[in-house]
């Protein structure tokens, strides 16, 4: 390995690191999730969330095969406008493989709860600063195991890559 490599791989491991102890508005609440099962919800939720709003919830469940989200109730978001473009408050969910699953908008929709295979997932939030603002949304996500929970060595070494992904997002969120 070059010294120049081992310079680049540093300043990458270094930037992964500081950006762990970057924190998003505080209204948002936390932004990282661990435990087998927690509880989501939109700032201030069930009262309207605020303008100009950018959370971000990682779940990432160590060792999990899968993870369920089950909605406690409709998604309740800006009903003016759905354009990314045009403007609208808007909850992305995408899978880790960085597929975005589904790019919610509108007052009053009813979710089918839904699992996804794997052991993480990402929400994202954001409002707009114009428009009504809905009671936002709130969901359960609980994670499953096909082989009862147990770590091992697989799941340890995907844990630590999981944690860098979610390093890198978290960075580029940051910095978008
Ligand atoms: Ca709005």
């Amino acid at each position: 390995m070059t010294v120049m490599r081992a310079v680049a791989y540093f300043s990458v491991f270094v930037s992964v690191i500081l950006s762990l102890g970057t924190a998003q508005n505080d209204d948002c609440g936390p932004s990282t999730f661990t435990n087998k099962e927690g509880t989501i919800s939109s700032p201030g939720y069930p009262q309207p969330y605020k303008r100009d709003t950018d959370c971000y919830y990682n779940i990432t469940v160590w060792g999990a095969s899968s993870i369920s989200v089950h909605w406690n109730s409709a998604v309740d978001l800006e009903k003016e406008a759905c354009n990314a473009t045009l403007g609208g408050d808007f909850l992305y969910i995408t899978l880790s493989n960085g597929t975005q699953m589904e790019e919610l908008c509108g007052a009053n929709r009813t979710q089918e709860d839904f699992t996804v295979e794997g052991d993480s997932l990402f929400f994202r939030f954001v409002t707009d600063r114009s428009g009504a603002a809905g009671k936002g949304f709130s969901f359960q996500y609980t994670a499953n195991y096909s082989n009862g929970g147990d770590l091992n060595v697989f799941s340890v070494s995907k844990m630590f890559i999981w944690l860098l992904m979610v390093a890198f997002l978290n960075a580029c969120i940051n910095n978008a």
